[in-house]
């Protein structure tokens, strides 16, 4: 039998997409610049012009799960980062927002097996989210290291998916057209 568990080493082979919701940007910036941190300390390049950090903005935190279920079917990413804030004193539909955003992020890790990393601060008031997001300690930076350590894992678990998706090959990089549930291999092609 064995132990497995994520490192936070070797991570050039590495892909990562942040899904970012724009609504609240002073404090999803922020958020941003907390996971750029962590992953260029673990030796990620996090230009957007490399090769291992892809970037989407969308309007709000409620459009995250759908481009996060979009680019994990891609098959381009060993983990998706999914940043947003959502702010109680802003909106009668605070529960709606949170709720649906939790549940959808969920639901796109579970349907597409790739690692989909909840990095949406839910908070009552905008100073507790900007807390959050550096005055204090930046949340940025934990969603980050979660999100290295689930690629690690996820790699060792189940090394034939990511040689079927390639992650690293240049024939996937660039383009979703591939993206569809269809494309999923099935459980007995992961184990071959
Ligand atoms: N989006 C957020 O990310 N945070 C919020 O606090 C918020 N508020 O307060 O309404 C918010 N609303 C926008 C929402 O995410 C969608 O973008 C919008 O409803 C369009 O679908």
């Amino acid at each position: 039998m064995a132990v497995f568990e994520g490192t936070f080493a070797q991570t050039e082979p590495l892909r990562f997409a942040l899904v970012i919701g724009r609504f609240n940007d002073l404090v999803t910036t922020k958020l941003v610049e907390g996971c750029q941190d962590c992953l260029n300390r673990h030796g990620v390049d996090t230009n957007p012009h490399g090769s291992q950090v892809d970037y989407v903005w969308v309007p709000g935190s409620f459009e995250v799960p759908l481009v996060a279920r979009q680019l994990a079917l891609s098959g381009k990413y060993d983990a998706i980062i999914c940043l947003g804030a959502v702010i109680k004193g802003q909106t009668p539909h605070f529960d709606y927002v949170s709720a649906e955003v939790a549940k959808g992020i969920s639901a796109a890790a579970f349907q597409t097996g790739v690692p989909v990393i909840f990095g949406v601060l839910t908070t009552d008031t905008m100073q507790q989210a900007l807390e959050r997001a550096g005055i204090k300690s930046n949340h940025g930076w934990d969603y980050a290291m979660n999100a290295l350590e689930m690629a690690s894992l996820m790699r060792q678990l189940r090394p034939n998916v990511n040689q079927q998706y390639s992650p690293n090959s240049t024939a996937n990089r660039g383009s979703l057209k591939s993206a569809s549930l269809n494309n999923l291999p099935a459980e007995s092609e992961e184990k071959a």
